[in-house]
């Protein structure tokens, strides 16, 4: 009998989702009607769980599942798993190191270059058949020069250094701020967070969420002040919404440019309806590059923790 796994989540390769059918009996989660009784009567069999890094597992569904091996996270971010009880457990819990970092740079510096340079409102003025409407120059404001800008990185981890050499090929000056300062990084380490908003013309989040909730809010926006942006592509819950939505709508802070939020898919009115945002839908890893190394990697994690053997991506053991 082939080993039987629960996939919380989508994989978007279909060679990926071929592959997992022959080796393993996959039970797509998403897709079953009543879950709380599903998990009652098949949760017992379950051996192997794939989860996002958005959606993670909770430690109730963890409780239900007494015959887990692995806990495969197809993505990096952890804060949705509780990582201590499966640690408790001797639970390996994988994540896909490395394997986004180049794509969530990239975007990260899109959106920044989209919100200083008004993309999203622009291409929304030239196809809602505006410019013709409106053809003056001064139709449409100046925007501002992401090139030379002061970067404020809050999270210098993988995907925060990745931020740090595409900005520096843009001539920004770099500060960045984390737990403690890092020997290896040739940047300024600024320990306080109002500090490094009130130096940076843009705050570029990439931490992880597991201890920073809320960590930006009215104070750090008031910091970064009416001409500053805002990039998110690390959790929504580093940022106060309510907080940023008032700073957007009030025009507090200049613009931001954001991939997550503290509730997707719902999106705050404040911020889908200004011009001073532009927005993703938690997209900075889905190239098929990246989800393609992503899902390989998970299902290699997958294998090791079905075979016994102490997966190489493991987290927790
Ligand atoms: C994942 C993410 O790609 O890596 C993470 O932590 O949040 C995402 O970008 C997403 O969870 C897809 O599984």
């Amino acid at each position: 009998m082939k080993p039987q796994i629960l996939q919380l989540n989508p994989i978007l390769i279909p060679a990926i989702n071929d592959e997992l059918a022959s080796l393993y009996e996959v039970h797509k989660y998403f897709e079953i009607a009543d879950q709380a009784a599903w998990l009652q009567q098949h949760g017992a069999a379950i051996q192997a769980v794939i989860t996002g890094g958005h959606t993670g597992i909770s430690r109730a569904m963890l409780e239900q599942l007494p015959s887990l091996k692995v806990v495969a996270v197809n993505g990096v971010g952890t804060d949705a798993v509780d990582l201590a009880y499966c640690r408790e457990r001797g639970l390996p819990v994988t994540a896909t190191l490395g394997a986004l970092t180049e794509d969530v740079a990239d975007l990260a510096i899109g959106l920044l270059i989209a919100a200083c340079r008004n993309i999203a409102a622009g291409d929304r003025f030239v196809r809602d058949g505006q410019w013709e409407l409106h053809p003056s120059p001064s139709a449409i404001p100046l925007a501002r020069r992401f090139t030379g800008m002061n970067i404020g990185i809050v999270g210098m981890g993988r995907v925060g250094r990745a931020v740090a050499t595409r900005a520096a090929a843009f001539n920004c000056p770099i500060r960045y701020t984390d737990l403690g300062r890092m020997d290896d990084v040739p940047h300024e380490f600024v320990s306080d967070l109002r500090d490094l908003a009130r130096a940076s013309d843009a705050l570029v989040l990439c931490a992880a969420a597991d201890k920073a909730e809320g960590i930006i809010d009215a104070a750090v926006l008031d910091a970064l002040g009416p001409r500053g942006f805002l990039v998110n592509v690390a959790r929504g819950r580093l940022v106060n919404e309510d907080d940023l939505a008032e700073a957007i709508t009030a025009g507090r802070i200049a613009g931001a440019g954001l991939d997550v939020f503290v509730d997707e898919p719902r999106v705050p009115a404040a911020l889908r309806e200004s011009d001073r945002t532009t927005l993703q839908a938690h997209r900075a890893s889905a190239t098929w590059e990246t989800r393609g190394a992503m899902a390989r990697m998970v299902l290699d994690s997958v294998a090791q923790g079905l075979a016994g053997q102490r997966p190489t991506m493991s987290l927790t053991t």
